[in-house]
């Protein structure tokens, strides 16, 4: 126990350090649509610590929610998407290119979220269509009212909304119905045994329906395979993100793929 506290202080000690030392960085892992064309992105954060190595998102971000240093993280994350959604921008070939970032709960609950949000977005300059705020269901432990306002405001700005991981947490219904999301991410832990689970299947066939009525896009995470790809296609799914097609990509890379 002793251990894991010292590595937690150690970790957070790190983070405030590597904040300043630009050891972060973003990797972009690429969304098809269901005729292969690469229409947007997922930036997913990474952290390379010169000594430490590098360090895992399910690893330091737990910890880092759990310091509020997610909010100096989650604004960087922020500022860093809008500059590469920008430098898309300015290329015929990149413009069509949408980049969704992960929001944590914890910032969406901070007093001046929407305002930061906007702050950042305006300085940017950036197409604001082109910007997808990825949020889970754990927003919803706050007070959904005022939670639901905030998105509704962002969304008039220009904004919109992606709810992650759905199908794994509780009330994804009423989540459905209250807050102001255009987008629905099926959860990887549905699509893994697609081919061999007949329940799996029978839950994004119901997830997909589901985000259909609502008029949802659907986006189906850890495509692994081609028999998945399929799969999905056949019910209609409308975007494909996993490493069937790519891993988190760093830019170079990714602007190559482009
Ligand atoms: O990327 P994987 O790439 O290992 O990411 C693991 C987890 O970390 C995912 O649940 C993802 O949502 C989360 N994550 C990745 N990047 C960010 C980020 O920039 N901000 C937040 N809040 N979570 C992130
Ligand atoms: O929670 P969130 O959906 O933001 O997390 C995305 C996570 O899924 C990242 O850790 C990313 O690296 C990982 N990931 C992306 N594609 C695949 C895939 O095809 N299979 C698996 N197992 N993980 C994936
Ligand atoms: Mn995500």
């Amino acid at each position: 126990m002793q251990k894991k506290i010292d590595y937690t202080t150690l970790l957070e000690k790190e983070m405030r350090h590597s904040l300043k030392t630009h050891n972060f960085v973003l990797h972009y892992q690429p969304q098809y649509d269901s005729t292969n064309q690469l229409v947007a992105a997922e930036a997913l954060i990474r952290w390379y610590h010169p000594e430490l190595g590098i360090i895992r998102p399910d690893d330091f971000i737990p910890i880092a929610e759990d310091s509020n240093l997610i909010l100096p993280i989650g604004n960087w994350v922020l500022q860093e998407a809008c500059e590469q959604l920008n430098l898309w921008q300015k290329n015929s070939k990149q413009q069509h290119i949408k980049l969704s970032i992960n929001v944590s709960a914890k910032q969406i609950w901070q007093k001046d979220f929407v305002q930061d949000v906007k702050n950042i977005v305006t300085t940017a300059n950036i197409d604001k269509s082109k910007l997808i705020l990825e949020i889970t269901e754990s927003v919803l432990l706050g007070d959904i009212n005022e939670v639901a306002q905030k998105l509704q405001e962002l969304v008039d700005f220009g904004l919109s909304f992606s709810l992650d991981d759905f199908g794994t947490g509780y009330s994804s219904l009423g989540y459905l119905k209250n807050l102001p999301i255009s987008e629905l991410k099926i959860d990887q832990s549905f699509v893994r045994d697609l081919d061999t689970n007949k329940s799996d299947l029978l839950m994004v066939k119901s997830i997909i329906a589901l985000g259909k009525n609502f008029g949802l896009s659907v986006v189906a995470e850890g495509v692994e395979t081609q028999c998945h790809f399929n799969l999905l296609k056949d019910l209609y799914c409308d975007m494909y993100q996993g490493y069937y097609f790519n891993r988190p990509l760093p830019i170079s890379e990714f602007d190559q793929l482009l």
